[in-house]
């Protein structure tokens, strides 16, 4: 990240500090009923590439208190879960800060590889079939923010989740929250949640749209939008301060889709607002999204939109690009 990401970056957090609170994961300018994640006999098809998700939290290096991470729904069994034949999966939620838990490259590659599990394990808990859990919050923790990986470039101390299908073939559904108290949700001020992979359920009904916000640094001119078992499920189509809705042709490699993206001058230092729009009836669809550069380097998104959910002005969106 050059120095420009991060001026914006402590700009927002010191001026706008009380916007950048987006705790829960996700988001609710993402409109994304659930995070995903199979257990490793599930099939492909199923809609999770690799049976790993990692999410990452930053917390503001002036931030001193305890924080818990809160997971809503962590069993698999009962309610919001997918169920194949019986329910019989397990999956872990693992907490990692220290000296490259963010840092180290394969912490953020997309695939589950080589040291992704870098930093120091904090913590972490397996959940199964569970009934006293089903629909119901569990708290991990507490963590010490001094325990996160200084990360001035994404604004403070960053600790990372990474959360493990195990035994069995079901998809766990789950939501998480960073929270400053252990026994409710309540936002840190000035953290963020963001990823560089994201396994999600859409939203079942037609016409419904999730959103993804990638924040685009200097030197990106084009960013390609992969996508993992889309189905035919609906478009992807870009809106930002320039573009009023780029649609582009999904080209198909295998069971991932691929849309490509210019991007113009006025949209550095900006967030993208990528949209899942459904046009079909299909129910209980997951997918996996990642988002790179022209580079093939891979873009943050930020469950809370750096500098906001960006709105198409006509003023810049009628310059040539
Ligand atoms: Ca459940
Ligand atoms: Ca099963
Ligand atoms: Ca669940």
């Amino acid at each position: 990240m050059n120095n420009k990401f991060k001026i914006i970056i402590i700009y927002l957090v010191s001026f706008y500090g009380t916007f950048v609170i987006a705790q829960p994961i996700p988001s609710k300018e993402e409109k994304i009923p659930f995070i995903c994640t199979f257990s490793r006999n599930a099939e492909l098809k199923w809609g999770d590439d690799d049976f790993v998700q990692t999410f990452f939290y930053v917390i503001p290096e002036t931030y001193k208190k305890p924080i818990y991470l809160r997971i809503f729904d962590p069993e698999i069994g009962g309610m919001n879960d997918e169920k194949h034949s019986v329910f019989n999966s397990k999956t872990k939620f693992s907490v990692y800060g220290g000296a490259k838990a963010h840092s180290d490259p394969a912490a953020k590659s997309p695939d589950p590889k080589g040291n992704f599990k870098s930093g120091n394990l904090l913590g972490s808990r397996i959940f199964g079939v569970d009934e006293s859990l089903d629909n119901n919050w569990v708290t991990l923790g507490p963590f010490n923010p001094i325990e996160g990986e200084m990360q001035p470039d994404m604004g403070g101390r960053v600790f990372k989740i990474i959360i493990e299908g195990q035994e069995g073939d079901d998809g766990n559904l789950y939501r998480l929250f960073l929270s400053s108290v252990a026994n409710d949700n309540k936002e840190i001020e000035g953290g963020n949640g963001f990823a560089y992979e994201y396994s999600f359920r859409l939203s079942d009904d037609k016409g419904s749209v999730s959103h993804l916000y990638p924040f685009i640094p200097e030197k990106v001119t084009a960013v390609k939008i992969k996508v993992f078992d889309y189905d035919n499920d609906g478009i992807i189509r870009v809106v930002s301060v320039a573009k009023k809705g780029d649609v582009r042709k999904l080209t198909e490699e295998g069971t991932w889709i691929e849309s490509m993206h210019k991007v113009s001058k006025d949209e550095i230092n900006t967030s993208l607002d990528v949209q899942f729009i459904k046009e079909s009836e299909a129910k209980n669809n997951n997918i996996v999204v990642f988002i790179s550069n022209q580079f093939g380097e891979l873009m943050p998104f930020f469950t809370s939109p750096i500098g906001g959910i960006p709105k198409f002005s006509l003023k810049i969106g009628i310059q040539p690009e």
